[in-house]
């Protein structure tokens, strides 16, 4: 049974230019994701679930426990002093941590603090996602944006924490994708899945169909698709759609599948965001042998230029993306 504490510290020599500081920032977010996790788990008792009544940047309704999660990844952040910047789905702008240690650091981070936040009041899965960059400006002065506008390749580190049946922390630095399941018991999060797999095959598929209703037989077009291309099985596909990326990826990841979040007319670059949702889940899917494409683009090479800019978005199964881009690039032919 080894922690994730010990799994960073004993895979610590991959990072022979880092001091500890990545180990000691990686257990910052661990901190943080069992304080969320305990409030999540008894949402129903406090008064913690609801909306705010106020919009976050997005201009959706910000939940209670959406800026409980922004405030509490923030402070764990700047109270270590490994970061010497942050951006946040809530927050408008980047942040900047300006103590004489955090201006030392080398690394900005990027997060979705909870994900999936409609899905609070229901009791259905959320989600936390980040992703790790160092910094481009110089050691010693504040972050600057650019900091933050690095494409998904400079990524070193990116994960998510998914608060479902049982919690789980799953990251990767580069070098695989390793999971870790929270034992409630103790708080602490052990080994459960070394060496993550997405299935280069799958027969689910997530996506809200209700957004397309104007293409009625997109979808339809897009499994007979499929299941022509997959002349040995013609297996029948399956629909899961959560309303949770990070818990119909996190299926994914296991199952094997496909995520789908195409431009629909209301949403001309789709709806989510490229730094801190598609970025960090795309790493992870290649790193576990998916992919993750915007129906046409490696969603790792897109140049960012604005924090907060959304991006058509397509991951899982390596084969069943492609697929996608094929459909995509025949059925946008089709007009
Ligand atoms: P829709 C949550 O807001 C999120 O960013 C993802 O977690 C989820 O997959 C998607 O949006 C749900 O969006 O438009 O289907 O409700």
């Amino acid at each position: 049974m080894i922690t994730l504490g010990e799994y960073i510290v004993a895979k610590q020599y991959q990072f022979p230019e880092a001091s500890g500081e990545f180990t000691r920032l990686l257990g910052s977010i661990r901190l943080a994701a069992k304080v969320v996790n305990r409030e999540i788990n008894k949402a129903g008792l406090v008064d913690i679930i609801g909306a705010t009544g106020e919009e976050n940047v997005q201009g959706e309704e910000q939940q209670k426990l959406d800026v409980y999660a922004n405030e509490k990844f923030k402070a764990a952040l700047e109270a270590r002093g490994e970061v010497c910047g942050v951006t946040t789905e809530e927050e408008e702008n980047f942040i900047i941590f300006n103590s004489k240690k955090q201006s030392h650091s080398k690394y900005v981070v990027l997060m979705d603090p909870l994900d999936g936040s409609s899905n609070i009041d229901v009791n259905v899965t959320i989600g936390t996602i980040f992703s790790i960059y160092r910094r481009i400006s110089p050691v010693g002065s504040p972050a600057t944006k650019e900091d933050f506008l690095q494409p998904g390749n400079k990524q070193v580190a990116a994960g998510y924490v998914v608060y479902g049946s049982s919690t789980m922390l799953v990251y990767t630095t580069g070098y695989g994708v390793h999971g870790f399941t929270c034992d409630p018991s103790l708080g602490v999060f052990y080994l459960s899945h070394e060496n993550m797999q997405i299935p280069a095959q799958g027969n689910i598929y997530s996506i809200n169909e209700g957004n397309y209703v104007k293409f009625p037989d997109g979808i339809k077009k897009y499994i007979k698709y499929c299941q022509e291309r997959d002349e040995q099985t013609h297996r029948p596909y399956t629909s899961r759609y959560i309303g949770s990326l990070v818990a119909d990826f996190h299926r994914n990841m296991i199952k094997g599948g496909v995520y789908m979040y195409p431009s629909f007319a209301s949403a001309p670059k789709g709806k989510l965001r490229l730094l801190y949702e598609c970025n960090p889940m795309a790493f992870l899917a290649e790193q576990a042998g998916g992919k993750a494409t915007d129906g046409y683009r490696r969603i790792l090479d897109i140049i960012p230029s604005e924090l907060h800019e959304r991006t058509p978005f397509v991951c899982g199964s390596r084969d069943m993306v492609d697929m996608v881009g094929d459909f995509m690039q025949e059925y946008s032919a089709d007009g």
